[in-house]
């Protein structure tokens, strides 16, 4: 099943929380990464008043279920030092969701697929579209048609060099 990820990071070194996430999904048995984003600096969505995030998105193989997908990329989450602050949508280490698995609608209660906010935020449209601008995102639509409909919000891409 083809799997999307969103990678999310505002505490520390950010880049280097994303990157060592990639590092580490990539070294999980029966996980292939397929395509990779650029990582994007984007303002805050939710709690404007915490610092900003760098965000990427992966795309990936892998035959493992929903909800063990889950569990994989809360295991590494954990071993990356996050604690849950306990304040939804606030600061964090790094945060790793499941964007889209397959052309699955889930409403499971830890699961929600597609992601439910994903369709309004730039920061996972964006890299999804340098991805490949014509996926379509399940009962939401074209991920580039999306993105026409969003507001202007803070969101460049980081320089790498
Ligand atoms: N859960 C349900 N569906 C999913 C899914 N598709 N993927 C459940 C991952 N988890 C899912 O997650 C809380 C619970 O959501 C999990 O236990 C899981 O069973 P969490 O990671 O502990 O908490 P959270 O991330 O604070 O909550 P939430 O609602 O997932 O927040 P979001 O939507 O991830 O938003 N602004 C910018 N610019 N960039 C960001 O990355 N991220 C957030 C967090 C807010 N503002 C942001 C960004
Ligand atoms: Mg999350």
């Amino acid at each position: 099943m083809r799997y999307w990820i969103g990678l999310g990071s505002n505490l520390g070194d950010p880049a280097a929380h994303v990157k060592t996430a990639l590092t580490e999904l990539s070294s999980q048995p029966g996980i292939s990464l397929r395509r990779v984003s650029r990582m994007y600096r984007t303002a805050p969505w939710g709690h404007r008043d915490q610092p900003d995030f760098v965000n990427a998105v992966v795309a990936l193989d892998s035959p493992q279920e929903p909800m063990v997908m889950l569990g994989r990329l809360q295991d590494i989450e954990g071993r990356m030092g996050r604690v849950r602050s306990g304040r939804r949508w606030g600061p964090r280490l790094i945060d790793l969701d499941v964007l889209l698995a397959g052309d699955l609608i889930l409403h499971l209660e830890r699961l929600v697929v597609p992601h439910p906010q994903m369709h309004r935020r730039r920061f996972v449209l964006m890299p999804m579209a340098e991805i490949d601008p014509g996926l379509v995102i399940p009962a939401r639509g074209r991920v580039q048609h999306l993105l026409q409909g969003l507001p202007e919000s803070g969101v460049s891409v980081v320089d790498t060099d």
